[in-house]
């Protein structure tokens, strides 16, 4: 698709920036923000529909970088999942699209976002990924190296955690893995998560190349280019286009999402099968023994209810129910209290 020209909507991709960054040129981040905006603007989403939420780190702040005409709530450290619960049970209308940090995530709100993803919420949720605290200089974040040494922090001796395997395990119908430095398949998959309705959790590797972005850190992108192995091919047709990707019979999946897309899956070197949940756990773990920076899209599940179909929710948004709808009338309260006394 020719990026200048105006998508289905009308509008340019500029009509999808952000304000400019703030962030260290060079930042894994600032190239996620620039896939976020190509995606929205291929996909044709109007800006309004969506909601932009985060906690606190760099990562959290590069919504302010992209789409601008948005709604968004920068939230507090770790506490990203339960302001979009909150959102998004008010409005489910909304496309939620959350941006974290591994610190955000994997440190202090490692048991909201668990929460949120055994609820599958309808969000698409990304970690950008680079092992430390960026924002406050540089700490080992959960996710950093065990015995990776840096100058100023010394060993982390730890275990990392890996943010794929517990979105897997905490049942995620949608998880996937990428790198800052492959914006092509980081585009390609962020616009298969914003077409899937459930969590669809992106873990991006994404390096902080002020305080961790040695050749030696998993999470710099010397490494991260030496051992990327990619599991496929990845391109998102959107419903209203016509497919005009060439590919073999037998050599591509096609996988159709919730909104009629199809998610077009060109196989690379292995057979892999993301709707196998064993295999993909066992692919992590792989991955992990072997030093592999495997990509792509890890596991695909569309048929879980999502949080608002759990709870039965209305289709008009609670947001625009008025008062006389939501509230119970005076005599079931009545009722109510009667049948305590
Ligand atoms: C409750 C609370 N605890 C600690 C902090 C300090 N703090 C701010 S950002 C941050 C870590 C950010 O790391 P990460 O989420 O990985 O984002 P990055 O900057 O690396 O993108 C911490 C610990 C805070 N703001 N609030
Ligand atoms: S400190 Fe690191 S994470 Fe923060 S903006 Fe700079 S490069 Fe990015
Ligand atoms: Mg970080």
């Amino acid at each position: 698709m020719v990026t200048t020209t105006v998508n289905l909507i009308g509008l340019s991709r500029a009509d999808y920036k952000g304000r400019p960054s703030t962030l260290c040129q060079g930042c894994g981040h600032n190239s996620i923000s620039s896939q976020i905006i190509a995606a929205c603007h291929e996909l044709s989403i109007a800006p309004h529909d969506i909601i932009k939420l985060s906690g606190i780190g760099c990562s959290s702040k590069s919504p302010a970088y992209f789409l601008g005409r948005s709604f968004g709530f920068n939230s507090l450290h770790g506490r990203m999942p339960s302001i979009a619960t909150g959102a998004v049970m008010a409005n489910r209308k909304l496309k939620a699209l959350g941006v974290s940090g591994d610190g955000d995530t994997a440190s202090i709100g490692f048991s909201q976002f668990k929460h949120l993803v055994r609820r599958n919420l309808p969000i698409v949720y990304i970690v950008e990924n680079n092992g430390v605290y960026g924002l406050t200089k540089g700490q080992f974040s959960a996710t950093a190296d065990k015995g990776q040494v840096l100058k100023k922090i010394g060993e982390n001796p730890f275990m990392p955690i890996d943010i794929a395997m517990e979105a897997l395990t905490a049942n995620a119908g949608f998880v996937a893995r990428s790198f800052a430095g492959d914006p092509k398949q980081v585009k390609e998959l962020i616009k298969a998560a914003l077409s899937f309705d459930g969590t669809a959790v992106l873990d991006i590797i994404s390096p902080c190349v002020t305080f961790n972005n040695r050749d030696e850190s998993t999470k710099s992108y010397s490494w991260g280019r030496e051992h990327e192995q990619p599991l496929h091919d990845v391109t998102l047709v959107p419903a209203r286009e016509e497919i005009q990707v060439e590919y073999e019979p037998g050599q591509t999946t096609t996988v159709e999402m919730h909104d009629g897309s199809l998610l077009m899956l060109q196989k690379l070197d292995r057979e892999y099968d993301p709707t196998d949940r064993m295999a993909a756990l066992q692919l992590l773990e792989e991955a992990r023994a072997n030093q592999i920076l495997v990509t792509g899209l890890i596991y695909y599940n569309q048929d879980q209810p999502t949080l608002p179909e759990t709870e039965n929710l209305v289709d008009t948004p609670l947001s625009q129910l008025p008062a006389q709808a939501l509230r119970p009338p005076k005599e079931t309260l009545e009722e109510i209290l009667a049948s305590f006394r």
